[in-house]
């Protein structure tokens, strides 16, 4: 495919960037600050549009952590680039980057022939691939838990569906001349922390990381990407949660041995069993790295304690995504779980991406717990009652909206 011009090659943080091209739109209104209200205890947020976002959900500022308002999410399967949501860990992030100086570095023990490579070589030297993937959040939910756990206390907004444009890892890395004592490979990016947990380092074992679909890309959505998204070049690693998509990608180390940096362990692990969960309140025997998204549906038409005219047909939107089998099956319920019917599946847009689908309700006078359960290829789905874990990740409980009609 035909690689796009970049809107532009370098990118600022600074609030008197807030002017330039593509960032004009939001004129007075860029630091406009208005809230948000969480359906939880502490559920109080500021919204606040930071460069290159249209007004988001603050989780917090320094780094910044934006979630998407929900509502976004019936607008289609496509997450915008300004509404798109950002997670970092260390404070120490680049706000300004020359993405056309801007290299990768290559190497490690197990790399045979050490070298550099910038995104301009990335975008002239190699055939460009493209899909649609979804990047969720190992925390996405994380404030629904119960009992609640420790960790950034996000609401479902902490994802996104994104069409991402790149190079494939193994193309690049096909001129590393890979060792065969190697056992990882590690991905750095430009933030630095000093602080706990370091510098933010994440590994993949090498099959994976040469896999074919895991990307280096330079463009979300037919642009750059936003500098809070990682500009100009992230690791896209469709399928597995988003910790592993590394941000400002400027280091890739082959290594001979399991990587154990503090972001891989302790730090993003889940109990080493079937469910990935256990008993609230207990601790696990023993634990793994998390890696792929499970199911997840969500009605996107509806908020909780929406009122609809009684009699009137309703036709219900929302989204299914999964770690890459696809989405078979979606089914609804309008009475709590009770009896359920398939809804309507949208488009296959990849089995990556967000799925919709529709279905039609018409109401009489009264009460509904309205609720939808996804499966995908391989035939698993989400449970009727929430699972727990320490950390707080994965959460995938069949969401239940609860509407009025009159
Ligand atoms: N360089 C860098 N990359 C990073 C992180 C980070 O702290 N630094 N956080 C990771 C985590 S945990 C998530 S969920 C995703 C979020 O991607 P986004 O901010 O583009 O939505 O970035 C990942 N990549
Ligand atoms: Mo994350």
């Amino acid at each position: 495919m035909k690689n796009k011009t970049p809107n532009s090659t370098r990118r600022r943080l600074l609030a008197g960037a807030v002017a330039t091209a593509g960032l004009g739109a939001f004129g007075r209104s860029a630091f406009a600050q208005t809230t948000f209200e969480h359906p939880f205890v502490n559920g109080k947020r500021n919204l606040v549009a930071f460069p290159e976002k249209r007004p988001m959900i603050v989780l917090t500022t320094r780094p910044p952590q934006l979630e998407t308002p929900f509502e976004l999410f019936n607008d289609g399967i496509v997450t915008p680039n300004d509404a798109f949501f950002v997670r970092y860990h260390n404070a120490g992030i680049p706000t300004s980057i020359d993405g056309d100086r801007h290299v990768i570095k290559i190497g490690g023990a197990a790399c045979g022939k050490p070298f550099e490579i910038s995104v301009a070589d990335l975008r002239t030297q190699f055939k460009a691939v493209e899909y649609l993937a979804v990047n969720q959040c190992s925390g996405n939910s994380r404030a629904f838990f119960t009992p609640r756990v420790t960790g950034g206390q996000l609401g479902n907004g902490a994802m996104g569906n994104a069409r991402w444009t790149g190079v494939p890892l193994k193309d690049v890395l096909a001129r590393a001349e890979i060792k065969s004592t190697a056992r990882q490979i590690t991905f750095n990016g430009l933030d630095t922390g000093i602080y706990g947990g370091g510098d933010f380092v994440k590994a993949l074992e090498v099959n994976h990381a040469m896999d074919g679909e895991v990307m280096l890309a330079y463009q979300m959505n037919g642009a750059d990407i936003p500098m809070l998204n990682g500009y100009p070049v992230k690791l896209i690693v469709p399928g597995y949660y988003g910790t592993y998509w590394v941000k400002h990608l400027s280091e890739i180390e082959i290594i001979d041995r399991v990587y154990d940096g503090f972001w891989m362990t302790p730090a993003y692990r889940v109990p080493d069993n079937d469910c990935a969960c256990i008993e609230p309140g207990t601790a696990p025997a023993s634990t793994r790295p998390i890696t792929r998204f499970n199911v997840r549906s969500f009605i996107t038409s509806l908020a909780d304690g929406a009122r609809l005219r009684a009699g009137q047909q309703t036709s219900v939107r929302g989204i299914a995504f999964d770690g890459g089998q696809g989405i078979r099956e979606v089914a609804y319920s309008v009475d709590g779980g009770q009896s359920w019917r398939g809804a309507k599946l949208g488009a296959d847009a990849g089995r990556y991406s967000f799925r919709e689908f529709t279905f039609g309700f018409t109401p009489d006078k009264g009460s509904y717990d309205l609720r939808v359960r996804a499966w995908n290829r391989s035939g698993q789905s989400q449970p009727m009652e929430a699972l727990w874990q320490p950390a707080g990740y994965m959460r995938n409980v069949v969401e239940s909206v609860k509407v009025t009609a009159a």
